[in-house]
């Protein structure tokens, strides 16, 4: 049997990533596509279990310390759902993953962006990733669609610098042609399609 595709969407908060992963797993499996829809932090029982760890306030880890728990949630990921399901021959459709730790930690945070690719690489071997897709809005827009920052969420509380820092990872990695970054200002339906197109590329 081949492989599946494994595809990523990204963006800042509100982008919309967690409706549009919905959307295009709905619609490929409307298409016949063998399609599951995961995210990050999270996707396993002891990812999501980490996960309420990161964003909790109740705890305040060090760049380094807080690095550390999103790989440990990813490898956990890895190896319990992604590898088995594109093992499989399924396309895995993915909110967030390496692309968010390189903008968050990397440029958010300011760790050493290498050392984040890194410790990124030696996390997900030996999966690969087919297509990542920057859904494209900057932090105002992302938090005005939201209704403002969620304070229960740790990361949510940082200052409106740390994310116009991520947000320029983002926009970084685009350019360099690690990311496809697709306009994420318009409808739903609109981004939806931009990012269908894209995904059709590769399928
Ligand atoms: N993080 C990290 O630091 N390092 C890592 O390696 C990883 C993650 C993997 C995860 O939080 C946090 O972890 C995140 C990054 C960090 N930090 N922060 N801050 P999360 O998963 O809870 O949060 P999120 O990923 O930012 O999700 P979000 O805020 O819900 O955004 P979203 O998924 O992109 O958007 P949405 O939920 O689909 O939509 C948000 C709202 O906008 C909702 O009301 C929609 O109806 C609306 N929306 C969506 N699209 C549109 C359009 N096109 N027009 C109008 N309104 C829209």
């Amino acid at each position: 049997m081949s492989k599946g595709k494994f595809i990523v969407l990204e963006g800042i908060e509100g982008a919309g990533k967690s409706k549009q992963s919905r959307i295009l797993t709905d619609t490929l499996v409307n298409r016949g596509v063998d399609a599951v829809c995961t995210r990050e932090p999270g996707g396993a029982p002891l990812g999501e279990a980490l996960r309420s760890l990161i964003l909790s306030p109740d705890y305040d880890p060090d760049a380094i310390s807080e690095l550390y728990m999103y790989l440990a949630a990813r490898r956990d990921h890895l190896l319990n759902v992604i590898l088995p399901a594109v093992e499989q021959g399924k396309t895995v459709i993915c909110d967030r993953f390496t692309y968010s730790t390189v903008a968050y930690q990397g440029y958010g945070r300011g760790l050493d962006i290498d050392f984040v690719r890194r410790a990124n690489a030696m996390t997900i071997a030996p999966l690969e990733i087919d297509l990542g897709i920057l859904i494209d809005i900057t932090p105002e827009e992302g938090f005005a669609r939201k209704g403002g920052a969620d304070k229960s969420d740790r990361l949510e509380r940082e200052n409106a610098e740390f994310f116009e820092r991520v947000y320029k990872g983002f926009k970084t990695m685009a350019d360099a042609g690690e990311l496809v970054a697709i306009d994420g200002s318009g409808t739903k339906e609109q981004t939806a399609e931009k990012i269908l197109s894209e995904v059709l590329r590769i399928l």
